[in-house]
């Protein structure tokens, strides 16, 4: 039987996503035979109590407390980025000159001009790179992908999408990363909307233009920091004020012809991850809710007449991609399976050096799009998206 190449990944960070990730590395070969298989080598955080407990509990063999020495070595293949925004075009570029793979998370950068240089950085260096979106692989958005792609839905005219959160509503959460522009760029429309964007991209085509607005509700915040998931604590007793948006609305049209319809925010009580979207063409239309992930519902306008209404796929068999490598039919996976799925393409595009989308050039176009929305809210007007 032929050697599995190992890939020996660097992680830099270890909380919300760090956990996540862990575990797809993890559990990977418990369910897809990869052309190549993740190692948890070593992660890195500034905390050196916190970095040394998250990897034994994570099993990672190692940890740095500088994520530059991360790179610098030698017995680490791919880097992976799970911290903040502001970091990821630093780490990016250090670790494509150093001949790393990189997995960053989303959104890519803070700028376009930063994900410019970062795209220029992999491709520059000839390492293999995706971006982290990973709800394209909740086998229901690969299976809408397959209707779409079979002509099933025929031409494709609307798309509406929601990413609808809840965690930040009290207004003593405290001014956490995700919600300084210093240190995320944007607050829900990077965060969120970026994931209803990429959806988008992945299951109707290219946008080519926006317009949008973007509202702050609670205009200041307590000092504090995250304490894992998207829970926060308060340090100290001192105010901040909040300088990214807490909600987004923004309509688009597509390159094919398609309108489409956005709304996020994580201020909409009772959503606790509510990302959805509901896609129309001449033939039928699919709805997907996160929150019910497994399910892709499907109408067809072809049905016999009195049959005719929305029904209900569990995408959880071997006809709906990913879903056969786990359990039988109707024993359904989760969130942490997305990201399992995501890096099985990540280990074969290592393999045979080919960067599986969505990459960096999904990265940068997600950020044209992100940056023309906020353009748009500022000019109250539609913005053209930057073309490649
Ligand atoms: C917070 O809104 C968050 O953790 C996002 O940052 C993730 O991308 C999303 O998958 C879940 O919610």
């Amino acid at each position: 039987m032929n050697e599995k190449k190992q890939i020996r990944v660097g992680m830099i960070g270890y909380k919300f996503m760090g956990k996540a990730h862990s575990l797809a590395y993890r559990n990977l070969p418990f369910y897809f035979d990869t052309d190549a298989i993740p190692i948890t080598q070593a992660i890195s955080g500034r905390n050196e109590e916190n970095v040394k407990q998250a990897a034994e509990k994570m099993g990672w063999a190692s940890y740095e407390t500088d994520w530059r020495r991360l790179i610098e070595r030698d017995d680490i293949d791919l880097i992976d980025i799970v911290a903040p925004n502001d970091s990821h075009a630093e780490m990016v570029i250090a670790a494509a000159e150093a001949g790393k793979h990189i997995i960053c998370e989303k959104p890519l950068a803070m700028t376009v001009e930063q994900a410019e240089r970062m795209l220029e950085a992999v491709e520059k260096n000839k390492v293999v790179h995706m971006i982290c979106h990973n709800y394209r692989f909740a086998p229901a958005v690969q299976f809408a992908k397959k209707l779409i792609k079979e002509g099933r839905l025929g031409k494709i005219r609307h798309i509406r999408a929601t990413y609808l959160q809840d965690w930040i509503m009290d207004p003593n959460f405290p001014l956490t990363w995700r919600l300084r522009k210093d240190v995320t760029g944007t607050g829900t429309l990077g965060d969120i909307a970026a994931h209803s964007i990429d959806l988008a991209r992945f299951l109707v085509g290219e946008f080519t233009e926006v317009v949008g607005m973007m509202e702050t509700f609670i205009k200041e915040r307590p000092i504090g920091e995250m304490t894992g998931g998207l829970s926060g604590k308060v340090e100290g007793g001192e105010m901040g004020e909040v300088d990214v948006d807490d909600a987004a609305a923004f309509m688009a049209r597509f390159e094919n012809g398609a309108l489409g319809v956005f709304e996020a925010t994580r201020l909409a009580g009772g959503n606790r991850n509510g990302n959805r979207f509901e896609i129309n063409g001449e033939l039928g239309s699919i709805r997907w809710d996160m929150e019910n992930m497994n399910n892709l519902q499907v109408y067809f306008d072809q049905d016999e007449h009195g049959l005719q209404g929305f029904r209900t796929i569990n995408c959880t068999e071997e006809y709906h991609p990913f879903a056969g490598a786990y359990w039988p039919a109707g024993h359904i996976i989760g969130y942490e399976h997305t990201f399992i799925n995501l890096f099985t393409e990540l280990m074969n595009g290592i393999a045979t050096g080919k960067s599986p989308e969505p990459n960096f050039v999904d990265g940068l176009k997600n950020q044209k799009v992100l940056h023309a929305i906020e353009e748009s809210a500022k000019k109250k007007s539609w913005v053209e998206i930057e073309r490649s």
